[in-house]
C-alpha cells in the first residue's frame, strides 16, 4: 500500500477520511458529501490547506493552541523527554521528574489555597475525577450524603458519561447519555438570550439565586459542589453580567459547597489573567485544566486541588486514575509551554495588550446590521447575530443556521470563526499581532457582508 501522505491529492484523501474515519459532533452524510477541509500545516496564528489556502485560525485549534503553531521548543521538549523516559506510570509509589515540576509549578501559578495537581488526558476526564473527587471528599468529612453536582444548562464539561452528564447539553444527552444521577442544573446566565426586560446585572442576580434555591431543594446536606466556566466556551462565549459571579461565590461559602471552576477554556491566560477566576473574581476548591496547559500540543488535563481537599483525602486510597495521569512527555510539553507563556509575558500581553486591540475592533463590527452584540474577554470574543438588534430578536427559520452560512463564508475567506448556534466566536492564538487582528477582523466583516446579503436574497432577514 502506498503510504498516506499530504502529497495525496485532496480527493483521494477526501475519500479516505470519508471512508474510514468518524468525526466528533459531525453529520457522517453531510461530511461525506462535502469532503473535509484537510489542514496540513501551520505556522503562528496561521493554517494552511491540502489545496493551499492559508487561513487565519480564530479559533487556536480548539481553543487550545495559545502559543501558536510551529513552536521548536516544544517539539524538543517532548523529543528529550520521549528519549529520555518516553511513559512510566504514577500509581505504585513512583514518580518521575517532569510530573514533579510541573506540578510545582502549577501550585506556582494557581490561586494561594490550591497546591496539587490530579492529572488527567483531557478536560472531560478531569471533570470525571473532579465529580469522584468531591463526593470522596465529603465522604472523608463525614458528610456521605453530600453527593450532588449542581451545574448549568448550555454548560460544556467534556463528552464523557460524567462531563456529558454536568454538561447542559440536550442534544448530547439524548444520545445515550442519560444523566448520570446526583447531577443537577440550573438556568444560564445568557442575559442577550434569556434577560428578556431585565438590566444584565439584576438577571445576574436572578441566575445566581437559582443555585440558592436548587440547595434549599435538594438539602444543604446532599450538595457536594457547584461547576461553572467562568465564561461559557462552547455554550457561546457567554459573558456572565458583573453580578453572577460574586452571588454564586456568597452562596457556595455561605451553604458549604464547593466550587469548581472548570478552566478548560479560561485557563493559562485566555482572559488576560492566569485563571478566569481571577478575572471573575471568584476563589475555587477545584480548577479544571486542559488545552492551552500544553496549547493542544500534545493532550492533558488535570484538576487543581485545594490544600483542604487534598490534605482531607491522603489518608487512605483514592481509588481513581488513568494510565496517562501525569504521562512524562505531556508533563514535559506543558512546563515547556508554561514556560513560554511565563518568559513572553503572554498572559500581560492579552490583558494589557492584544485584549484591548481586539475587544476594539471586534466593537468596529457593531455598525454591522446584523450584529447585535460585539464583546470580549481577553481574546474569547462573540459576536451576536440578530434580525432586530433592539429586541435581541432570534431569525425565522431554524436556529444557527445564519451561523452556519456565516462560518462557511468565513472559511472561504481564510478565517476560522466558529458558529454556536447564531452566535459567532472567536478565540485566537495569544501571539496574534495588531495587523493579524485587523485581519481577522476584516475577513470577518466581508463574511458578515455576504452572510447579509445572502440572507436578503433568500428573505431569510427576518424575526422568528
Ligand atoms: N470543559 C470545558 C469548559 C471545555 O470547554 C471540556 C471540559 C472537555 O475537554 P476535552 O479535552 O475532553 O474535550 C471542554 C472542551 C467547541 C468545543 O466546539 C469545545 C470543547 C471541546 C470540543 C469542542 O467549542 N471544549
Amino acid at each position: 500500500m502506498t503510504a498516506i501522505t499530504n502529497h495525496l491529492p485532496t480527493k483521494e484523501l477526501q475519500a479516505l477520511d470519508a471512508a474510514h474515519h468518524m468525526h466528533p459532533f459531525t453529520d457522517g452524510n453531510a461530511l461525506n458529501a462535502a469532503g473535509a477541509r484537510i489542514i496540513t500545516r501551520a505556522k503562528g496564528v496561521n493554517l494552511t490547506d491540502s489545496e493551499g489556502h492559508e487561513i487565519l485560525d480564530g479559533m487556536s485549534g480548539l481553543w487550545c493552541v495559545g502559543v501558536g503553531y510551529g513552536r521548536q521548543e516544544l517539539v524538543d521538549a517532548a523529543a528529550r523527554q520521549m528519549l529520555e523516559l518516553p511513559f512510566y506510570n504514577t500509581f505504585f509509589m513512583t514518580s518521575h521528574v517532569p510530573v514533579i515540576a510541573l506540578s510545582a509549578k502549577l501550585a506556582e501559578l494557581a490561586p494561594d489555597n490550591i497546591n496539587h495537581v490530579f492529572y488527567a488526558s483531557s478536560g472531560s476526564e478531569s471533570n470525571d475525577t473532579n465529580i469522584r473527587l468531591v463526593r470522596h471528599y465529603w465522604a472523608k468529612k463525614g458528610k456521605p450524603t453530600k453527593t450532588t453536582l449542581i451545574s448549568r444548562k448550555n454548560g460544556y464539561h467534556g463528552s464523557t458519561l460524567g462531563g456529558g452528564s454536568l454538561g447542559g447539553m440536550a442534544s448530547m444527552q439524548n444520545q445515550g447519555c442519560p444523566i448520570i444521577p446526583g447531577i443537577h442544573h440550573i438556568d444560564q446566565p445568557h442575559w442577550w438570550a434569556e434577560g428578556g426586560d431585565m438590566t444584565p446585572e439584576e438577571f445576574g442576580l436572578e441566575r445566581a439565586r437559582q443555585l440558592e434555591t436548587a440547595i434549599l431543594e435538594i438539602g444543604e446536606d446532599n450538595v457536594a459542589a457547584f461547576i461553572g466556566e467562568p465564561i461559557q466556551g462552547a455554550g457561546g462565549v457567554i459573558i456572565p453580567p458583573s453580578t453572577y459571579w460574586p452571588e454564586i461565590q456568597r452562596i457556595c461559602d455561605k451553604y458549604e459547597i464547593l466550587l469548581i471552576a472548570d478552566e478548560v477554556i479560561t485557563g493559562f491566560g485566555r482572559t488576560g489573567n492566569w485563571f478566569g477566576s481571577t478575572t471573575m473574581g471568584i476563589r475555587p476548591d477545584i480548577i479544571t485544566i486542559a488545552k492551552t496547559l500544553t496549547s493542544g500540543y500534545i493532550p492533558m488535563g488535570g484538576s487543581l486541588i485545594s490544600d483542604e481537599i487534598a490534605t482531607t483525602i491522603a489518608d487512605g486510597d483514592f481509588n481513581h486514575g488513568y494510565t496517562y495521569s501525569g504521562h512524562p512527555v505531556a508533563a514535559a510539553v506543558a512546563l515547556e509551554n508554561l514556560r513560554i507563556i511565563q518568559d513572553e509575558k503572554l498572559v500581560e500581553r492579552v490583558r494589557d495588550d492584544v485584549g484591548p486591540y481586539f475587544k476594539a475592533a471586534l466593537k468596529t463590527l457593531l455598525d454591522h446590521p446584523m450584529v447585535g452584540e460585539a464583546n470580549s474577554v481577553g481574546l474569547m470574543g462573540t459576536l451576536a447575530l440578530t434580525p432586530d438588534k433592539a429586541k435581541r430578536a432570534k431569525f425565522k427559520g431554524e436556529e444557527g443556521d445564519v451561523g452556519l452560512r456565516c462560518r462557511t463564508h468565513c472559511f472561504n475567506n481564510g478565517l476560522v470563526m466558529r458558529a454556536v448556534g447564531d452566535r459567532m466566536i472567536i478565540a485566537p492564538p495569544f501571539i496574534i499581532t495588531h495587523d493579524e487582528i485587523d485581519t481577522l477582523v476584516e475577513r470577518a466583516r466581508k463574511s458578515l457582508d455576504q452572510t447579509y446579503e445572502g440572507l436578503l436574497k433568500d428573505g431569510l432577514f427576518v424575526s422568528a
